[in-house]
């Protein structure tokens, strides 16, 4: 069995969560796909990395006992997939939990359950009330995520590794309303990032592979058509990442990812109608592991629903399936 402690952001005190992560490594061998199984794995454990958390707890470290090491704790490694060996391979999809943030600041971690939905809840943090934007992000290109970047109510820009404290890498990122990082869109192979403006423009900013980004470059305007923007992943077959962006009218459009820096992403194609009886749309990857990027969608009475990849540009998404009944509204943001 391996410990996993879990620190507060905000207090001196510490939690301690058992993981049985062997057991966890047992149920999953059924799963034919070895390399998404051990993705599966470093996802899960991933979960109960998260920890430290918040630009909140990275402000006021100084002021404050240091939390119990997540590093010397836990004997896992905080990537788990590139700890395997395991590089990515085109077309092959990221596999990640899903993670909820409530009103409070709690954050919780879904790992997918390899039978085509998600696992129980594991706490994986507190202190992110002052967060209001965050995805995660892999800078390694093995298929998993290493940490997040987040965006606090003042505009302060951190980006944080799994088990350790959030260091920041920028400000004023106030001025963004939406932030997705839908994986590796241009440059180096570590996963790049996406903000809107209030004035409607989309930027890009490429993701150094170390949490921080480079300047950001204008994709275009006319953004602000859309209240949901999210991706993780290639959605076409073409091995480039892709995202997907709902309009006021609830149709959601593709926008499949060039690889190019000056032009990410080419002309927007219709997916379909309907979409908004969602109230959130989000990718995390593959929540199936069939190899395919997948969507999330959650309803207005807080059921959820997975929108499975097909990797065909002309019809991304099969038919949806129920993978949570009730009660996904007590999460304020989803990532
Ligand atoms: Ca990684
Ligand atoms: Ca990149
Ligand atoms: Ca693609
Ligand atoms: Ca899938």
């Amino acid at each position: 069995m391996v410990i996993l402690w879990l620190a507060s952001p905000r207090g001196a005190s510490h939690f301690c969560r058992s993981f049985r992560w062997e057991n966890y490594v047992a149920e999953l061998s059924g799963l034919k796909r070895g390399r998404a199984r051990i993705r599966l794995a470093a996802a899960a454990t991933a979960v109960a990395l998260l920890v430290t958390g918040t630009a909140a707890g990275a402000a006021s470290a100084a002021d404050r006992p240091t939390p119990a090491p997540a590093a010397n704790a836990v004997s896992t490694p905080s990537s788990g997939g590139s700890a395997f060996g395991i590089q990515a391979e085109p077309g092959d999809a990221p596999v990640n939990a899903l993670y909820g943030v409530n009103s409070p600041g709690d954050v919780y971690g879904y790992p997918p359950n390899g039978s085509g939905g998600l696992d129980s809840r594991i706490w994986s943090g507190d202190g992110w009330d002052i967060i209001k934007h965050a995805t995660q992000v892999d800078n390694d290109a093995d298929g998993n995520s290493d940490g997040f970047w987040q965006i606090t109510g003042t505009g302060g820009v951190y980006y944080g590794g799994w088990g350790q404290q959030p260091f920041s890498i920028g400000s004023g990122w106030h001025i963004y309303n939406k932030m997705v990082s839908p994986g590796n869109l241009a440059g180096g192979v570590a996963d790049d990032l996406i903000a809107r403006d209030g004035s409607g423009a989309l930027w890009i900013y490429l993701g150094y592979g170390n949490g921080k980004v480079n300047t950001r470059k204008k994709v275009g305007g006319g953004w602000q058509i859309y209240n949901q923007i999210t991706g993780k992943g290639d959605l076409t077959g073409d091995g480039k990442a892709d995202i997907v962006a709902r309009d006021g009218s609830g149709t959601l459009w593709l926008y499949k990812g060039t690889g190019s820096h000056s032009a990410p992403f080419a002309t927007r194609t219709r997916i379909g109608t309907g979409w908004n009886q969602f109230n959130a749309l989000v990718s995390v990857g593959d929540i199936d592991i069939d190899g395919r990027t997948d969507l999330i969608a959650r309803d207005t009475l807080g059921a959820l629903y997975l929108y499975k990849g097909t990797g065909s540009a002309a019809a991304p998404f099969k038919p949806r399936v129920k993978i949570g009944t009730s009660g996904w509204n007590t999460y304020r943001l989803l990532f």
